[in-house]
C-alpha cells in the first residue's frame, strides 16, 4: 500500500489525511480544543480513538490569528508496544499562504497485533503580534528503509529555537532535541536535531524541522534526565523556570532508534500552580527495548 504523505503544502495535507482515513487509519480535520493560555501562547489538543491500524497521524490546529510554534503527541496502551514518530509544523490549506504555521502533526505506530489505542496531538500556538516565527526544514536526503538519519535544522541568526521535529512516519525517533551551535553562549538555542529510523518499507526523503522565534522574545531552556531501564520505560519531566511557558520539547535516549524511542512527548501542567494550562513542563515516556539501560535526557524550550 502506498504511503499517504502529509506534505506541508497547500491542501495536500487535508486531502491526504481524509482520503487515507479508510485505508491507513490516518485521520485529520478534527477541530482541536483549547487547554488554556499563557505568555501569549494558546495550548490546544485533539484526540482520536480508537485506532487499531499499524500507524496513524492526527494534526492539532491553531486558531487563525495564531501561528504554531510547537506541539507533542501521546498514545495510550502499553508503552513498549507503540511509539510516537511524526511531530512537525504544517500548512493545512486554511490560509492563503503555504507557510507551515497552521497545525502540528503527530503520528504514532504500533507493532504486533494492533490494539485499540487513543492518540492525542498537542499544538502550541503563538498569538499574532507577539513575535515573528521562522520555520526551517532541513532535508535528510534519501533515507533507505531500515536506515538511521541524524540531521540538524539551524535557526536563522538572531532567532532562538522554540520547538522541532521530523516528518518520519513509519519509523522511530531516539533523539529530538534543541542544540547549541557555534554562537558564543552555551544555550541550546540554535536549532533542532533529530536522530531517527526510517521503517517505511522504501527509501524516503525526510525532513527535520526547527521553529525559531525572533529576538527580542526571550527563550530559556531546561533539561532533566536519568536512565531508562532495559526492556522498560520511564516517565521523565523537564520543568520551565518560574515565569516562563513551554513552547516545545523533546528527548534524547542513548542507543539505536530501532530500540530506543518515545511513547509520549508533550507539554504538561505542573499540578501545583493555580491553573490547569500545560505550560509548566515537558513530559516524555522513554522506552528502551534493548538489553541494557539507556541514558535519557528530556529538554524543554520555554518563552520567558
Ligand atoms: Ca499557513
Ligand atoms: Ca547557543
Ligand atoms: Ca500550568
Amino acid at each position: 500500500m502506498g504511503r499517504k504523505r502529509l506534505i506541508a503544502a497547500g491542501c495536500v495535507l487535508v486531502v491526504g489525511a481524509i482520503s487515507a482515513a479508510a485505508e491507513a487509519g490516518v485521520s485529520g480535520g478534527i477541530p482541536s480544543h483549547s487547554l488554556g493560555n499563557s505568555h501569549g501562547l494558546n495550548y490546544r489538543a485533539v484526540s482520536y480513538s480508537s485506532f487499531s491500524s499499524p500507524d496513524i497521524d492526527l494534526y492539532a490546529n491553531c486558531k487563525p490569528s495564531t501561528a504554531v510554534v510547537g506541539g507533542g503527541v501521546s498514545l495510550t496502551g502499553p508503552s513498549l508496544k507503540s511509539n510516537v514518530a511524526y511531530g512537525f509544523p504544517a500548512d493545512d490549506g486554511s490560509d492563503l499562504d503555504t507557510v507551515p504555521d497552521d497545525v502540528w502533526v503527530g503520528a504514532g505506530a504500533q507493532r504486533g497485533t494492533p490494539a485499540n489505542l487513543k492518540i492525542t496531538t498537542y499544538s502550541i500556538c503563538l498569538r499574532q503580534g507577539v513575535g515573528p516565527v521562522a520555520y526551517v526544514s532541513a532535508p535528510t536526503g534519501s533515507v533507505a528503509d531500515g536506515a538511521t538519519f541524524s540531521v540538524k535544522a539551524t535557526c536563522p541568526a538572531g532567532s532562538s529555537v522554540a520547538a522541532g521535529g521530523s516528518d518520519v512516519y513509519r519509523g522511530k525517533v531516539s533523539a529530538s532535541v534543541p542544540f547549541d551551535g557555534a554562537d558564543p553562549d552555551r544555550a541550546p538555542d540554535d536549532g533542532w536535531k533529530v536522530t531517527g529510523l526510517n521503517s517505511e518499507g522504501s527509501p524516503f526523503d525526510l525532513h527535520v524541522w526547527a521553529v525559531c522565534l525572533d529576538h527580542p522574545l526571550r527563550m530559556v531552556y531546561a533539561s532533566a534526565g536519568g536512565k531508562t531501564p532495559a526492556k522498560g520505560s520511564t516517565v521523565f519531566s523537564a520543568a520551565c523556570p518560574a515565569g516562563s511557558a513551554a513552547t516545545g520539547g523533546g528527548y534524547r535516549i542513548q542507543g539505536d532508534p530501532s530500540t530506543h524511542f518515545a511513547h509520549a512527548t508533550r507539554p504538561r501542567d505542573s499540578g501545583v500552580d493555580k491553573d490547569t494550562v500545560p505550560d509548566d513542563r515537558w513530559q516524555v515516556t522513554a522506552v528502551d527495548l534493548a538489553a541494557k539501560s539507556a541514558k535519557t535526557k528530556v529538554s524543554v524550550a520555554c518563552l520567558g
